[in-house]
């Protein structure tokens, strides 16, 4: 009686640990424990939603090795272990390994950075040792409104730790444009033979936001272009009438977390609804649902059109948060500095606050596991170290800093 009075004093003390928190630290135990937003719904297969935490989990330590630096959006190393980074605002960096951020670089065009736009992802063309040529994404300014548009351009560094873009070329206009301020996604990611892939979103507002279900709209979709913008020759849709040719994948919702796995495959985590996030891996012509088959609930409350989690012409997600995490950035954990994370997806989470790891078991999630660190992180990088660099942003605009995140 007395063992039995102590286990319940014990789970009761648990409890009411856990219910202090809105992450449980056990093993075993989804590390999300609190109520989903969307009572009624229920995940397709086992281990789809609220995976248990691994029994290893490493403690990690973080330190800031950058501050007082602008709104940040996307962070890439550069060969020399330096990072160019970009601000929301408009425009790069090149922060030196000691966490000095060198003079704006010139040449970066003009950027529309109200509401969600700005100055977005960038990435290093795969020669960029030789070539020195980087890509970034942008929300431009149009006549006809505004959209997501991908940029080419030569960094030349200088010696006073900045330099100047040489050659900028718009490659690549997500189409229509639209006259709003949401949900322009976007990253960019090379895969194994030069194919640049583009993610970016559906603008939001009701009238676009079904576009990501229409081939003839660039709204809500994942493109697969190359260097020069062009839609590769076996892309799912070239052949088809009246579809954009640069489409890989549709019914997305926006998406700013995108990364290869070790095979060298797309993974992406996108913003769902109000307890919809969720992690896919696009393949080619697959229709990922949005806004017609989705997990979650408007954020007003109500069901997303029909309340439908599943039907035989889209696809499930790998895996989906309700509540949500609002995922940006993602990188694949492929180094040994962290060897409880070898294999696993590192997600920034906004809205919760730190680094989600997603631990895979082939094509889907055996455990899940949260960093907190108390800021909104934007991107996530894996650096030449094997630590974990997490940029941070405030809410609002204020100044973001570079986290590194080390195992003890
Ligand atoms: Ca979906």
């Amino acid at each position: 009686m007395k063992n039995l009075t102590l286990l319940l004093a014990g789970s009761a003390l648990s409890a009411v640990l856990i219910a202090g928190s809105a992450l449980a630290q056990t093993a075993g135990q989804p590390a999300e424990t609190r109520r989903p937003n969307a009572q009624n719904q229920t995940p397709a297969f086992t281990g789809q939603t609220r995976a248990p935490q691994p029994a290893e989990m490493p403690k990690i330590s973080h330190e800031v090795v950058a501050d007082g630096l602008p709104h940040l959006w996307a962070m890439e190393f550069l060969p020399d272990g330096r990072m160019l980074v970009t601000a929301k605002e408009g425009v790069m960096h090149i922060i030196s390994e000691e966490g000095e951020a060198g003079p704006e670089i010139d040449g970066v065009p003009e950027v529309l950075s109200g509401g969600q736009g700005g100055l977005l992802d960038v990435a290093l063309a795969p020669d960029f040792a030789t070539s020195g040529m980087i890509f970034f994404s942008f929300s431009e300014d149009r006549e006809d409104g505004n959209g997501t548009s991908v940029a080419s351009a030569k960094l030349v560094p200088d010696d006073q730790g900045g330099g100047r873009l040489e050659n900028v070329n718009v490659i690549f206009r997500q189409m229509p444009s639209y006259d709003g301020n949401k949900h322009f996604g976007s990253r960019l990611v090379f895969g194994p033979s030069n194919e640049l892939y583009v993610t970016v979103g559906e603008r939001s507002d009701p009238e676009p936001r079904v576009q990501a279900q229409d081939l003839g709209s660039g709204l809500g979709k994942v493109f697969r272009i190359d260097m020069n913008g062009k839609a590769l020759p076996d892309n799912p849709f070239v052949d088809q009438d009246g579809a954009q040719p640069e489409i890989w994948s549709l019914g997305h919702r926006n998406l700013q977390s995108a990364t290869l796995d070790g095979q060298g495959r797309l993974w992406t985590v996108e913003h769902g609804p109000r307890g919809g996030d969720e992690l896919n891996r696009p393949e080619p012509g697959k229709n990922y649902g949005w806004p017609e088959v989705t997990y979650g609930i408007e954020y007003s409350g109500s069901p997303v059109g029909e309340g439908i989690t599943r039907n035989a012409e889209t696809e499930q997600p790998v895996y989906y948060w309700d509540p949500v995490i609002a995922p940006s950035g993602m990188a694949y954990y492929d180094a040994d500095a962290i060897p409880e994370w070898k294999g696993a997806f590192l997600v920034g989470g906004l809205v919760s606050q730190g680094v989600v790891v997603v631990h895979m078991d082939g094509d889907r999630v055996a455990y899940e596991e949260r960093v907190p660190l108390d800021a909104r992180i934007r991107d996530v990088k894996v650096g030449p170290d094997g630590a974990v660099y997490a940029v941070t942003e405030q809410r609002g605009g204020g100044e973001s800093t570079i986290l590194r995140l080390t195992k003890g």
